[in-house]
């Protein structure tokens, strides 16, 4: 006789400890929907869809490659040299992203001479092309424009070699890593295919594996003075590859308060949800998410439905006639 005590269904009951996912992606101003802030059925997209939107921890994580479990996705998003890419990051329950505290890094990695729905994130080697950590002048982390409704915003080399790429925007959330392991690593990847005819490449030194290349104790990583705004900041990972500024090196680990890059923006804006430094990441329910539309997104960019993605067979002259319609 079967029994049925043993299947007891998990009631996903929702949760107060939201975090988030990378929700979309604009690449000059045309947007490209990531899957669903609560899992649910994958759509086509050129963001890899991640399992869970919670926190991952330990700089060996697994999850710190591209997301935790992500799968490669099916299209493939054209781009160019100079392009600016929109991260539209969001809470779980799709509020405003939850966190404030600590920096965002963008890497590029070559798929080599497959398209990057083929390609393997865990062979990777990733090089990094930005990092921004508090805002010019002021207190407030970079990630806390995330937290007011922006998107993060981060410039394509302007001298990119032509090829296909993985795109990797990754969040460090800093607010709980006055301890040892502490921080929370919130990357995502995107698939890309680069035209033009740059000529920039990295250097094979410039050239990193994630995880590989951070470590529990990097001074970026565990940090018992982040809620200090006059401590320096230590950028964990490689430097920004020289490449990316024209060839001029550019400090990548070296201490710093600010972007060493003057690409790094945001875009948008609308009124801060909280400028909580607090300890949790608890989103207070019903509040926010009515009201908290990222205006750049759905301002800026046509809603990214089916006809707004581009397969990898969508050639670039096609791309361009239908974004001249829309410009
Ligand atoms: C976030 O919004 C607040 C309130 O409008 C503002 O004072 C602050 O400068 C904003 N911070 C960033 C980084 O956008
Ligand atoms: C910068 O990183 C290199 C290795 O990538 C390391 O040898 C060096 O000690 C780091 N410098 C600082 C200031 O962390
Ligand atoms: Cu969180």
């Amino acid at each position: 006789m079967k029994t049925t005590n043993t299947l007891i269904p998990l009631i996903f009951a929702a949760s107060t400890y939201a975090h988030g996912i990378l929700h979309q992606i604009t690449i000059n101003g045309q947007s490209f929907l990531g899957n669903g802030v609560n899992g649910g059925t994958p759509i086509s997209s050129v963001i890899r869809q991640v399992s869970t939107p919670n926190p991952n921890k330990g700089a060996s994580n697994p999850a710190l490659n591209c997301g935790p479990d992500a799968k490669p996705a099916t299209l493939i998003a054209n781009a160019n040299p100079g392009d600016q890419l929109g991260f539209d990051w969001k809470g779980a329950d799709g509020s405003n992203w939850p966190h404030n505290t600590g920096p965002m890094l963008t890497y590029l990695a070559s798929c080599g001479s497959t398209t990057c729905d083929q390609f393997d994130a865990q062979t990777a080697k990733w090089f990094k092309i930005d990092q921004v950590g508090r805002a010019p002048g002021s207190a407030d982390w970079v990630q806390q424009s995330l937290m007011n409704g922006s998107l993060a915003s981060v410039q394509l080399p302007s001298n990119l070699a032509p090829g296909n790429y993985l795109v990797r925007h990754e969040i460090i959330a800093l607010h709980l890593a006055t301890a040892l392991g502490g921080a929370e690593f919130y990357p995502a990847c995107s698939q890309l295919t680069v035209g033009g005819s740059g000529t920039g490449v990295p250097d094979p030194s410039e050239l990193v594996s994630l995880p590989g290349a951070y470590s529990d104790n990097d001074p970026g990583i565990f940090d018992p003075q982040v809620f200090d705004a006059s401590a320096p900041y230590t950028f964990p990972g490689p430097p920004v590859a020289a490449f990316v500024n024209g060839g001029t090196s550019t400090p990548g680990n070296a201490t710093t308060t600010a972007s060493p890059t003057a690409t790094a923006t945001t875009t948008g804006g609308a009124t801060a949800s909280t400028t909580s430094k607090g300890k949790m990441c608890k989103l207070k329910k019903g509040k926010s998410a009515s009201s908290s539309v990222v205006p750049s997104a759905s301002a800026a960019a046509p809603s990214a439905t089916g006809t707004d993605m581009y397969p990898r067979h969508f050639s670039r002259v096609m791309r361009r006639l239908a974004l001249g319609r829309s410009i």
